[in-house]
């Protein structure tokens, strides 16, 4: 390793995903192999086409793989070391990397794309260490759109982690090591006992730093058994948590743990609420870039919590200085060309406006997004974070996620949204928006409350890509014991309303030509008399007429197949700020206005927003 020559590999697994798995030779490799050999899915590694490409494979099945094939034909070239090993890997696998070379020397272990697995597989290896995010495809949104379609076990994703898998199976030295899985998709296999199938012995839950995970380690490489299952505990403090100093895929690097919102689905939520520490975050960022990355994105569940995490002021009022610092350094950093933001919250672009915009002034030139009919910006940049939207049905949200929009209360959360939207689109941000339909005991009310909010985000010629999923009860969350939705054939005619609206609404960007409008009429309309009318029953065929525009909404609203959507009252950011706790007010800044009448700021907040720089 450490060489800096580039190999590329446009057939990786090509013809096994035509059904011919191509098992490489039984030879091991002439060293005896490595102690520690650790993979990921080769559809988890690849970074070279954007975030959307995984977003993609995760949730269009694999029948469908031609489309991405011909869109990206060079998809599956990977960048190589001499050795053979890879150059990038999941950022999981590089911080298992670093936890395991506390305590076992680098030469004995190695990270590789699966198809690279028997050059370093031998009779010496004790563990296959597997990273995997999403391997069964059974999470919400990538699930829901694989069943859309007909194969709900099948994204193609998935297809290329079970590829992986095989290969771990059938390699000759089998007998001599453990398979251990890991990742945030490892539970996918223990909720669905796919153990023997997939040949894995045992799965742990958590992350690599604990101590319990190298104990692990040390008992498969004596030749111990090992548990099936094993829950490992997440570090607590900020110097716990480990950087790798090594190439990681998309240049992820991680920015927060936990969130701190406390929403009843969610998983990382159960973490911790760490912000680490930006001396770690910059050295992780120079290593990218030294190992020829030149994206660089935080990972994060809300980028605004950063620098605000136990501090004197509540981590929902944003710490403006803190965040512009850090996001200057980064996209400042020689050779990083490219940043993409991750994950956010809404509420933070109520509460200080003016950090959006000078986000924007820092993000937006090294931003690698065009939305020409959207942006604003000269060379028509945008930034995409992903939000969480998840209903607009303020009696929802009270049961399932009753924090997500403070120091707002829940009961303004239709305008919160708005508001934070109407912002984010001024300073050239348009987040993909997640939603959840099916959530339990989801009524038709709800439905409706979140299709009149969609609608006012249309009547206000705002924009966001909302992205519905069906409600998935994940392992270990407050709701996992809950039941919504199973299938698609089981969602009503305003659930699917709600879905297809959504899709509808992300496609006007796209049909800003003559021809494209009517090639998804068209194209819609063949694809359900073929397929989608069997699969999906018949709550199903007037959304979908909608979304393909066969007839106006109006039209289909007066015949009553669909429902129109009634406009909401939305409050002014002036009238939001008023319904806030009265203590909550010292810790906004003056300079975004909206104050009430006579109210003096703290003169903590006074002084920080002297304080900062101009620029624009
Ligand atoms: C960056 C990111 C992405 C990126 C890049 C992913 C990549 N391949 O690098 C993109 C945008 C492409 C993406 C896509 C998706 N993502 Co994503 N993503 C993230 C995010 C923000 C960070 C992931 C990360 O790198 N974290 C940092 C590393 C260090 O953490 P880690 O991978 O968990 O690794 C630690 C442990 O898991 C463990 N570990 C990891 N591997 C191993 C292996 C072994 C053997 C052991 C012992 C331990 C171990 O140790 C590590 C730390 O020490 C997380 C949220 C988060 N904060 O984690 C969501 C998250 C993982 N994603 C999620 C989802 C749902 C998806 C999608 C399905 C979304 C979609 N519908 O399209 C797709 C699936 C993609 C696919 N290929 O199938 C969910 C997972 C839910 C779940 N548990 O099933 C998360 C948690 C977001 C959320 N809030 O819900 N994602
Ligand atoms: S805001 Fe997002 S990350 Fe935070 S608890 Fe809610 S769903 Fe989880």
């Amino acid at each position: 390793m450490g060489s800096t020559q580039v190999h590329t590999n446009g057939q990786r697994n090509q013809a096994k995903s035509n059904g011919d798995l191509g098992i490489p030779p039984a030879i091991g490799p002439a060293d005896g192999g490595k102690l520690i050999v650790l993979t990921a899915p080769l559809t988890e590694t690849i970074d070279h086409a954007g975030y959307f490409i995984q977003m993609g494979m995760a949730s269009m099945p694999i029948w469908m793989e031609g489309v991405l094939n011909r869109k990206y034909p060079s998809w599956r070239d990977v960048e190589l070391n001499d050795d053979g090993s890879a150059r990038y890997m999941p950022a999981g696998t590089r911080v298992l990397e670093a936890s395991l070379q506390r305590e076992f020397k680098a030469e004995d272990m190695v990270a590789c794309l699966p198809d690279d697995l028997h050059r370093f597989i031998g009779p010496n290896t004790r563990v296959v260490a597997v990273s995997t995010h999403n391997p069964l495809g059974v999470t919400f949104a990538a699930g829901v759109y694989t069943s859309i379609f007909g194969s709900s076990k099948m994204p193609i994703n998935s297809h290329y982690a079970r590829l992986m898998f095989k290969l771990i199976k059938e390699n000759p030295n089998r007998h001599n090591f453990k398979v251990i899985v890991g990742g945030s998709g490892g539970w996918q296999i223990i909720q669905t006992d796919l153990y023997e199938e997939l040949g894995v012995d045992c799965v742990v839950e958590g992350r690599s730093e604990s101590l319990d995970t190298l104990e692990l380690f040390r008992k498969a490489i004596r030749g111990d058994a090992i548990p099936r299952e094993i829950e490992v505990k997440h570090p607590t403090t900020r110097d716990a948590i480990l950087f790798p100093d090594k190439r990681t895929t998309f240049g992820v690097v991680e920015m927060t743990t936990g969130c701190g919102r406390r929403c009843q689905f969610c998983l990382p939520d159960l973490n911790p609420q760490i912000d680490l520490p930006k001396e770690q975050i910059m050295k992780a960022v120079r290593a990218n870039v030294r190992e020829g990355n030149k994206q660089i994105s935080l990972a994060t569940e809300d980028m605004f919590i950063w620098g605000q995490v136990h501090t004197e002021t509540p981590f929902y009022f944003p710490n403006r200085e803190a965040l512009i610092d850090l996001y200057t350094d980064i996209v400042n950093t020689h050779g990083v060309e490219h940043h993409v933001l991750s994950h956010s919250t809404i509420a933070p672009a109520v509460v200080d406006p003016l950090l959006i915009k000078r986000l924007s002034d820092i993000l937006l030139p090294k931003s690698p997004i065009h939305l020409p009919y959207l942006s604003s910006h000269p060379q028509k940049k945008a930034l995409t974070p992903l939000i969480g939207l998840e209903t607009g049905s303020v009696a929802m949200g009270k049961k399932i996620m009753p924090s997500k929009g403070v120091p707002f209360s829940i009961e303004d959360w239709p305008s919160v949204v708005i508001q934070g939207l109407t912002v984010l689109n001024q300073n050239n941000w348009f987040p993909a928006m997640t939603l959840i339909v099916g959530n339990p005991d989801e009524t038709d009310d709800d439905v409706k409350a979140t299709l009149d909010l969609i609608y006012e985000v249309e009547r206000r010629g705002l924009f966001a890509f909302f992205i519905p999923s069906v409600f998935t009860p994940l392992h270990d969350t407050r709701m996992e014991m809950k039941k919504g939705v199973t299938e698609t054939m089981q969602l009503t005619p305003l659930q699917w309303q709600l879905i297809m609206k959504c899709w509808k609404m992300n496609l006007r960007p796209g049909q800003y030509s003559w021809w494209a409008p009517t090639a998804w009429r068209v194209g819609a309309v063949v694809l359900w008399m073929h397929k989608l009318r069997k699969l999906n029953g018949p709550n199903f065929k007037w959304p979908l007429f909608m979304f393909s525009s066969v007839m106006s909404e109006k039209m289909m609203g007066r015949m009553g197949k669909i429902y129109l959507g009634k406009p909401i009252k939305v409050k002014s950011r002036k009238e939001l700020i008023a319904g806030l706790k009265p203590h909550y007010l010292q810790y906004l800044r003056e300079d975004n206005g909206d104050l009430p009448e006579g109210y003096v700021s703290s003169p903590t907040a006074r002084k920080a927003s002297m304080a900062l720089p101009v620029l624009s």
